[in-house]
């Protein structure tokens, strides 16, 4: 049986599982790896003054880790420059805030050379290779020519966004060609999908044929929607957690019978947490009766501190909350407790559980596995409501969650009242069928989704998306 290679930008070892961003990942990634007696590779997080390649390798509970430390500059500028202030904001329709500068692109290029390096010795010749995310979109060119011949796929955790958007990249078509090395690349929706086909074929010249095979020249890649999901089965269970029914109960009495609407993201442009506000207070403006009925509890830790755009959103976000508090709080409520800390899992499980409304509407987003956890979280009997932006991935498989355009303040503000009167008989409804997407697809699912059709292992699970 062939061995997997999973090469993403960071490693989790078992022991950080419960660190919270990259739970689920981490779970697939550890299943895959016990099954296929694999190897994770990726940065180690480390700095070192000059690159050796020198990798560092640990095995736990069936799963090895090889990691690598990077330069300061490489990480300046393959880390906190290409990917996150050039293709984040630009993949998440942010053209304003993409920055396009020769030097970002060159320490990307530079340090996905290195990772080629430093890997390809330790891949054999039956192994498979799996790539994750916009990190490392030209590992797998760079592999190929250190003479790689291994199946090799890649998946894109957050939006393709569209051609005519795409084209303002310099050049974006190199970086999209070099995708052709892989032999299977996935996303999470049709939406994405179809929006790198439309690349490949208007702007590329490649053919594209039914089954989603794309050819260019001597290479065919074949391109596919695997909607990824949560450990439903583990969420079911923290949710159920000693710690989750403490936490339920520190909320409901905090709570002081008021309905809790509960939002969770890092703090991120794309997950509009700004836009989320202004429509909680136009809630606020358009319903006065219902004002001091509800609260909203904003959880948002801080990530990539080192990039302005995201220095500044912080302020914003600190500044309208404060507004919105300043101007509605009376002496015994606060309409928004805005929290900028990480929780642990089980944690997080007993606050949605306790919600009444899971608020998730980012502008866009690849996916969104917060909704997910949500819906696995709530109490079957007494099912809390989701309210989901249609721009997220997770929209085209949750069709039963109230759906929103989240840059529409009187849209969500009628959302909220809309879940706030919806009765049991609906909610259950709705929540029974939007768990059963939760459950049938869940991580070990996607990953299953991609590894067959990578490793051709019969007939790949077609994702069962809307059309
Ligand atoms: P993210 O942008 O990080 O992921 P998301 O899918 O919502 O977004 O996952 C966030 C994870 O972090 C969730 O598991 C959530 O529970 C956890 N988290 C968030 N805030 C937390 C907090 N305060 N405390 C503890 N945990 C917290 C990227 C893409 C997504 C895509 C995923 C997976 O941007 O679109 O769904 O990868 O592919």
């Amino acid at each position: 049986m062939s061995r997997l290679i999973v090469i993403s930008n960071r490693v989790s070892a078992p022991k950080g599982q419960s660190a919270g961003a990259q739970g689920g990942l981490a779970v697939a990634f550890q299943a895959a790896l016990r099954e296929y007696r694999g190897i994770w590779f990726g940065w180690s997080g480390e700095l070192t003054d000059e690159f050796t390649g020198q990798i560092h390798f640990q095995r736990e509970q069936g799963v090895t880790t090889a990691t690598v430390d990077l330069e300061e500059q490489d990480v300046e500028e393959y880390y906190n420059g290409y990917a996150n202030r050039t293709l984040w904001p630009l993949f998440h329709y942010r053209i304003d805030l993409a920055e396009f500068e020769r030097g970002f692109e060159d320490g990307y290029q530079r340090v996905n050379e290195r990772f080629a390096d430093t890997v390809r010795p330790l891949i054999e010749p039956d192994d498979v290779v799996w790539v994750q995310d916009y990190h490392m979109i030209p590992l797998g060119h760079e592999l190929r020519e250190r003479g790689c011949k291994n199946r090799m796929g890649f998946f894109l955790h957050i939006p393709w966004p569209p051609r005519r958007l795409l084209s303002s990249l310099p050049n974006a078509a190199h970086l999209v060609k070099t995708l052709l090395a892989y032999d299977v690349v996935g996303f999470h929706t049709k939406e994405w999908l179809e929006a790198f086909q439309d690349y490949a074929v208007q702007d590329l010249g490649a053919t594209l044929e039914e089954d989603g095979t794309i050819h260019l020249g001597d290479r065919s890649v074949r391109a596919v929607a695997c909607p990824i999901g949560i450990d439903t089965k583990e969420f079911v269970e923290a949710a159920q957690s000693p710690t989750a029914r403490l936490t339920y109960r520190r909320m409901r009495d905090s709570a002081d019978g008021r309905d809790l609407i509960v939002g969770v993201d890092r703090l991120d442009y794309s997950k509009g947490l700004e836009e989320r506000f202004l429509g909680y207070e136009r809630f606020l403006v358009d319903h006065p009766e219902q004002r001091k009925e509800v609260f909203l509890l904003q959880i948002a830790p801080p990530s990539r501190g080192d990039v302005e755009s995201y220095q500044r959103i912080r302020v914003q976000l600190e500044r309208i909350s404060g507004r919105i508090n300043g101007a509605y709080a009376d002496i015994d409520w606060v309409p928004i407790r805005y929290v900028n800390q990480g929780f642990p899992r089980h944690v997080l499980a007993g606050i949605y559980r306790a919600a009444r409304i899971g608020l998730v509407t980012p502008l866009r987003d690849g996916m969104n596995l917060v909704a997910k956890e949500y819906v696995a979280a709530q109490d079957p009997e007494d099912p809390g409501v989701l309210i989901l932006s249609k721009f997220a991935g997770a929209s085209e498989q949750m069709h039963e969650a109230v759906l929103v355009n989240p840059y529409s303040a009187e849209e969500m503000s009628d959302a909220i009242v809309q879940a706030l009167a919806m009765p049991k008989e609906e909610r259950i409804r709705r929540w029974r069928a939007l768990m059963d997407g939760v459950e049938k697809q869940d991580v070990l699912w996607w990953r299953r989704c991609f590894t067959h059709t990578l490793m051709g292992e019969g007939q790949a699970l077609e994702a069962e998306t809307a059309d």
